[in-house]
């Protein structure tokens, strides 16, 4: 006799149907791609173009000094559209820093998505209108946040998922494992998509896992887990889809690890060049997701020249709205700071609340009295 002869010792899942496929599963360029609605083809390619207009747009702001900090999701826009896109309208999204592109793609307003990256206190959007989570810049803790809500959701009878998006070096956190722990034992309707673009800051993936991928964690919390190759907008999509009519199902949480890449420095504060090589930069770009669904359109009569100038200048649009609204200087009242610390501020919280509005008030005396020193004397004269 063994442990395992004793019935509360024996395996209690069958560990097979949750491993995931050996390759990422893609659907561009194979017989499945012909199955595919030309409408979702022409929105996720349109998404596609826009979201990446849109990166480029944001990284110029943080040059102009109009924004803080920007991490670029270039290179990984075929995940960021596909999860916003795979959502029903009641499933609520918990995006990380980078995912601005999914928040926005979601119908969140570009500008109000960008407030935290711009230096503002508080998310920019309210959170229930489009079910959509503030952008959390500490690493996975929005996962945890996630997994209970769609618990909650499930107590209510309420048909709701919830998609929480992570990158690669986020799945070292405690709350990853907590998150998919809880996730799977109480049957949550969630689904967890791991961006694996290759690098966390500077960490390359050999130094974050020795698990043969993410996806593979799946199995240890009980739950499946799916590639997908996640430059391959329509599989991420299908991917995405399944898991979510599987959680909404009351067949419980999935781990999709999409493999992607990094194109743009972590961000505009960082130097990528110190740490990975332009050769392996090229190779990516070379499998690049807004073209692989460009050649789809084409090659299926989907998409023509003036489809193509259609698309581009409604990207462009998107970026000359961002220009100028961006532009314009935000009227921030920096005493809310302390507004909603407390229901009844501490002392010290007064006392610095005092002080700023002390400094502040001296700082707008000096510049108005520096503006009217400028003034020609004529203009000055009665
Ligand atoms: C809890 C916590 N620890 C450390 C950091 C600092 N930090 C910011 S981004 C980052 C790397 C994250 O990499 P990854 O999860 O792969 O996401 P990516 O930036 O590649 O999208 C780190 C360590 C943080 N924001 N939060």
């Amino acid at each position: 006799m063994t442990v395992l002869d004793i019935p509360a010792w024996r395996p209690r899942t069958d560990a097979a149907p949750l491993l995931p496929d050996p390759e990422p599963y893609r659907m561009l360029g194979t017989p499945a791609a012909a199955r595919l609605d030309p409408a979702l083809l022409r929105a996720l390619y349109a998404q596609l173009v826009r979201g990446r207009r849109y990166n480029r747009q944001a990284t110029a702001l943080t040059k102009q000094g109009r924004l803080a900090v920007y991490p670029s999701s270039t290179g990984q826009e075929a995940c960021e559209i596909a999860a916003a896109l795979a959502l029903a309208p009641a499933d609520w999204l918990f995006p990380s820093y980078r995912d601005t592109l999914a928040v926005v793609a979601r119908g969140v307003d570009p500008v109000e998505a960008l407030t935290l990256l711009r230096g503002d206190w508080h998310t920019g959007y309210d959170p229930r209108v489009h079910r959509v989570a503030p952008l959390s810049t500490p690493l996975a803790t929005q996962l945890p946040h996630a997994v209970g809500l769609a618990h909650a959701a499930r107590l209510s009878g309420d048909p709701v998922a919830a998609l929480a998006m992570v990158g690669d070096g986020g799945t070292s956190e405690g709350d990853f494992h907590e998150a998919l722990n809880f996730a799977a034992v109480w049957h949550a309707p969630v689904v967890f998509l791991v961006q694996n673009n290759g690098f966390a800051i500077s960490v390359p993936l050999a130094k974050q896992t020795a698990a043969p991928t993410f996806a593979h964690k799946a199995v240890g919390y009980g739950m499946p887990g799916r590639l997908v190759d996640g430059n391959d907008a329509p599989a991420v999509h299908q991917v995405l889809t399944e898991a979510l009519n599987r959680a909404r199902d009351g067949g419980g949480p999935t781990l999709v690890e999409a493999v992607t890449y990094r194109i743009d420095a972590h961000t505009n504060a960082d130097d990528a060049g110190r740490y990975r090589e332009e050769a392996e930069v090229a190779a990516w770009r070379a499998y690049d997701p807004v073209e692989l669904l460009e050649r789809e359109l084409t090659g299926r009569g989907l998409l023509d020249e003036a489809g193509r100038q259609q698309v581009a200048d409604e990207a462009e649009t998107l970026a000359a709205d961002l220009r100028e609204r961006m532009h314009t200087e935000p009227s921030l009242d920096l005493t809310e700071l302390f507004a909603h610390v407390y229901a009844e501020p501490t002392p010290q919280l007064r006392e610095q609340a005092a002080l700023l509005r002390a400094e502040t008030a001296a700082e707008a005396e000096e510049s108005a009295a520096a503006a009217s020193a400028e003034e020609p004397a004529a203009e000055r004269r009665p």
